[in-house]
């Protein structure tokens, strides 16, 4: 059987297993835990990310700010396409570049005149973040924001005070006008201003007006606050990966000091702070719709591995699907995005083998184990173990077995676990399946999920 079919009948078993949590002892110092927003964040799991504006009719990625607003002319923008199509897909969450680095600005903004207000969509009367955010609501989705920093048109960038003043502007105006905005996000891209200077951004001050306006909205950046950017643009989150952050390794977003990147990938497990790693990645080469590009969707497959790579690896996966000239998904997209849901939903279909016996036991405060009976023998090719973040995140490494009858081998290995850790590999039968947790910070709660290639009824 190749890899295809197995995935596409799959069953599964799922198997809680409580280790004994340790009471918090004076050696054991209180882990960071995650708040009730950043909790939220990654059980959504899958985000879409929405790169449109006036690249999208240049057919470039980044836009130099000399752009004429008449160019921005969607014939059929339709935000509740996108938002359909992200439901099919399973994402919790739209983000869209209400700015990008080309200073193009998709609501009508009364910061500058470089915006919507001045193209021809909607004869200058259009508002595509209302239409976004709308749309995103009516299917019961969250929406973010994505501002850059960097704006290549706007005169004032370079007058350090001047732009800051006009930045927290635009931030306001899209944190009071739209309601909930669930994320914010921010890169850490600078350059000059025409008047030769370097942009000296004042991030605390941008941090402390998101909290004030919108209080239950992620921050996203190289540094935080909330959620931490995984250090590249291939959809691979670290391994290790700790949620678990030293907040002076990313002073800012774009700090680009020695450790900057080991820090963005694998975290910290001695972090004082609970900065969980985002994952962006597009569905085709670029972040802007290329017409050229047709052809380069990501295959389901490829998709898959994505999952495995980010959610898999105790991330949080943010897919580019960018909008067309028309300002619609472009069916080749839709398409793919709803057969990487249906993938996902085959593969890990739930069957709960209830007469599974358990066992499990502390053997040092570093060292746990589980045993699960299974009653029967099982094939098994893929594993998700999961720690309960409410505590925090402890496991370092672990080594899980299985045995038919008394002739354990292992099935498979990996460091960090965290909120999900996503291993595949050749499916083998089993009837008992040991989890040994090594190098716990605190033994803590793990859950193994088992996922059987061969449909329910092999359970
Ligand atoms: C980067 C930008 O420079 C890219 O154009 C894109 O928006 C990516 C998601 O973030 O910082």
């Amino acid at each position: 059987m190749n890899r295809r079919s197995f995935l596409h009948a799959t069953s599964s078993a799922l198997v809680a297993c409580s280790l004994p949590p340790r009471a918090p002892t004076r050696s054991t110092p209180s882990r960071p835990r995650p708040s009730p927003s950043q909790l939220a964040w990654q059980r959504d799991e899958l985000a879409l990310f929405l790169h449109f504006g006036v690249n999208t009719f240049t057919d470039r990625e980044w836009g130099d700010g000399h752009e004429h607003p008449s160019i921005f002319s969607p014939s059929a923008l339709d935000a509740r396409q996108w938002a359909r199509a992200a439901r099919v897909a399973g994402a919790r969450l739209l983000i869209l570049t209400a700015k990008h680095h080309d200073g193009f600005c998709l609501w009508p903004t009364r910061t500058t005149g470089h915006s919507v207000r001045a193209s021809p969509w909607r004869s200058g009367h259009g508002d595509v973040v209302r239409e976004f955010v709308d749309a995103c609501h009516a299917e019961g989705l969250k929406a973010g924001l994505y501002l850059s920093p960097w704006d290549r048109n706007n005169p004032a960038y370079g007058d350090s005070p001047k732009y800051n003043n006009l930045y927290c502007d635009q931030l306001t105006e899209l944190l009071t006008r739209y309601g909930p905005i669930a994320e914010v996000w921010f890169d850490g891209a600078n350059g000059e201003g025409s008047n030769g200077k370097r942009q000296i951004y004042d991030w605390p001050r941008f941090f402390r007006l998101v909290r004030q306006l919108q209080p239950n909205a992620i921050m996203f950046s190289d540094a935080g606050p909330d959620v931490r950017w995984c250090g590249n643009e291939n959809g691979t989150a670290g391994d290790p990966n700790w949620s678990t952050v030293n907040p002076h390794a990313v002073a800012f977003p774009g700090a680009d000091s020695p450790g900057v990147s080991d820090a963005l990938q694998h975290g910290d497990p001695a972090g004082t702070v609970w900065r969980p790693a985002e994952v962006d990645v597009s569905i085709r080469p670029g972040w802007f719709y290329h017409p050229a590009e047709d052809d380069r969707v990501r295959s389901v497959d490829n998709l898959e591995q994505l999952y495995f790579s980010s959610v898999g690896r105790n991330g949080k996966l943010l897919l580019n699907v960018p909008p067309t000239r028309d300002g619609l998904l472009h069916s080749a997209d839709v398409a793919r995005l709803a057969l990487f849901r249906a993938r996902l939903t085959s593969l890990f279909e739930r069957d709960l083998p209830r007469d599974a016996r358990r066992s499990s036991s502390v053997i040092a405060p570093d060292k746990a184990e589980v045993e699960l009976d299974l009653g029967r023998a099982v094939a098994v090719a893929v594993t998700r173990l999961e720690e309960d973040i409410t505590r925090g995140q402890n496991v370092a490494r672990y080594t899980l077995y299985g045995a038919r009858d008394r002739d354990w081998r292992v099935i498979s290995q990996g460091s960090t676990i965290g909120y999900a850790k996503l291993d595949r590999f050749e499916p083998v039968t089993v009837r008992r399946v040991r989890l040994a947790v090594e190098g716990a910070v605190v033994p803590q709660d793990i859950t193994v999920r088992l996922y059987s290639p061969f449909g329910p009824g092999a359970i």
